[in-house]
């Protein structure tokens, strides 16, 4: 049996980083296990926003550190 590949990714939370999150989630042979938000584009609240949102809509729970 195949170990899962841990992730964590480090995004500051738009479109291409937001579906690169949404295959992650739905890829069975990876186990995400974090997701940090940095200021970019947009600010860090609303990265982390985005991020929730694509996590809870991919039925990952959602623990918010700050
Ligand atoms: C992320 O948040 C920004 C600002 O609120 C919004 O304009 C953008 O559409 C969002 N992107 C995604 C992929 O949710
Ligand atoms: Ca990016």
């Amino acid at each position: 049996m195949h170990e899962k590949t841990k992730l964590v990714i480090d995004t500051d939370g738009i479109t291409d980083d937001i579906r690169a999150i949404t295959i992650a989630s739905q890829n069975p042979g990876a186990e995400l296990i974090a997701v940090t938000t940095v200021r970019g584009c947009i600010s860090v609240d609303q990265a982390t926003a985005n991020v929730s949102r694509t996590l809870r809509a991919n039925e990952k729970k959602v623990i918010l550190k700050t």
